[in-house]
């Protein structure tokens, strides 16, 4: 085993069991989760207990008590500023869930800080660690279609995502913060960066808060044209959650990816489809495993390039990109007309 990194948990509700069965399958590889911490004291117990490690409800005490070299913040997003600036004025290494914060000057703040601080910063952000979503990269980055120029990425189910998450039901902003935030990161994941964009929101349930449903259309630096689709309201047979289908178009053919991770790929004339799905953990299971698979992706990645110094692919600053098309969407949608996402220019 390379140089080895005590991992701290700081969060262990719902999703970040996830995170704590990935750290414990990375464990051989050098990952060694170390410390637990949440607030509440029965889901720190918890996890202390299953995962063997000691267990904290202050992350100050956890920081003080346990050599900690990489942070994983799994607490919702009103807690990552404050969070991600104890670890960073401790100079150790932070990976903070999606969304970054509630607001863009929260994420600029909690980017600079870790700048100010020389600490090494990145978002959760899992979608595009997903096997499906790198195998569809690869496709891209070979040329397989040529120039990307078109694309639509659609997520729309009628899964009961409240259930295990009730507080997406009283957000203020709903369907692009949660999901759309994830979609729009691999828009541009595939097709660069976004000059402008539109969008149109729908609230289709009574029973929630916020926005349910979010079209957006985007012209890419590249002149390619995309759409990125979102909804908590689709009901439909052979609900795809949580799957994310995908169409991408370049000059030389298509890239398809239907239900059950799917693709379909057709390159000069020919036409060839795979299963490109991860396989089930010991830890996952269906529908959640394609989400979970791309815990145990981003996991990894968060580790080594934080090990090695070198600045994870869903940095902080990649991620302010990310996080500006979904305050441009949040803009358009309100006054209808396009938008062209903020830009963070770094502080001299
Ligand atoms: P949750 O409320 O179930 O868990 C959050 C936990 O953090 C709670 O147990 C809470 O007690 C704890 N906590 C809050 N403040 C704390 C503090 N200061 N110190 C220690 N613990 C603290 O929420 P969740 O559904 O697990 O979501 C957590 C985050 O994960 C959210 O930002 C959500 O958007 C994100 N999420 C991401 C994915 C994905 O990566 N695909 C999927 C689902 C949720
Ligand atoms: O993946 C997420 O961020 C979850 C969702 C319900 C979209 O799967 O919130």
């Amino acid at each position: 085993m390379g140089k080895t990194v005590a991992i701290g948990m700081v969060g262990c509700g719902f999703y970040a069991q996830n995170h704590l069965n990935a750290w414990a399958d990375l464990r051989p590889e050098g990952a060694i989760l170390s410390a637990v911490c949440d607030r509440d004291p029965a889901k720190a117990e918890a996890a202390g207990k299953t995962f063997g490690v000691p267990h904290f409800t202050d992350m100050e005490q956890m920081l003080d008590a346990v050599d900690i070299g990489l942070l994983d913040i799994a607490t919702r997003m009103d807690t990552h500023k404050a969070l991600a600036a104890i670890a960073a004025k401790r100079g150790i290494a932070a990976v903070v869930q999606k969304p970054f914060a509630p607001t863009w000057d929260e994420c600029v703040e909690i980017v600079e800080t870790a700048r100010k601080h020389g600490a090494w910063l990145a978002v959760h952000e899992n979608f595009r660690f997903a096997s499906a979503m790198r195998a569809v990269k690869k496709i891209l980055d070979q040329g397989t279609i040529g120039t990307p120029n078109w694309a639509r990425l659609s997520w729309r189910t009628g899964f009961d995502v409240y259930r295990g998450q009730p507080y997406l039901a009283e957000e203020e902003k709903l369907v692009i913060q949660d999901v759309g935030i994830h979609i729009l990161d691999l828009a541009r994941y595939f097709l660069g960066e976004v000059s402008h964009l539109s969008c149109e929101t729908q609230k289709r349930n009574p029973k929630i808060r916020a926005e349910d449903t979010a079209s957006i259309l985007m012209r890419h630096s590249s002149g390619a044209v995309s759409i990125v689709e979102a909804s908590y309201g689709a009901k439909r047979r052979d609900d795809p959650f949580p799957e994310t289908m995908l169409e991408i178009e370049g000059d030389g053919g298509s890239v398809i990816l239907t239900k059950g991770e799917k693709l379909i790929v057709t390159t000069q004339g020919l036409s060839f489809e795979d299963n490109v799905g991860g396989p089930l953990l010991h830890w996952t299971s269906r529908p959640w495993h394609v989400s979970q698979e791309a815990v145990l992706h981003t996991n990894r990645h968060m580790f080594e390039r934080s090990r090695d110094g070198i600045p994870a692919d869903t940095s902080g600053e990649d991620n302010l990109k990310t996080y500006a098309l979904v305050e441009a969407a949040y803009e358009a949608a309100r006054t209808h007309a396009a938008v062209k996402p903020v830009q963070w220019v770094p502080k001299a």
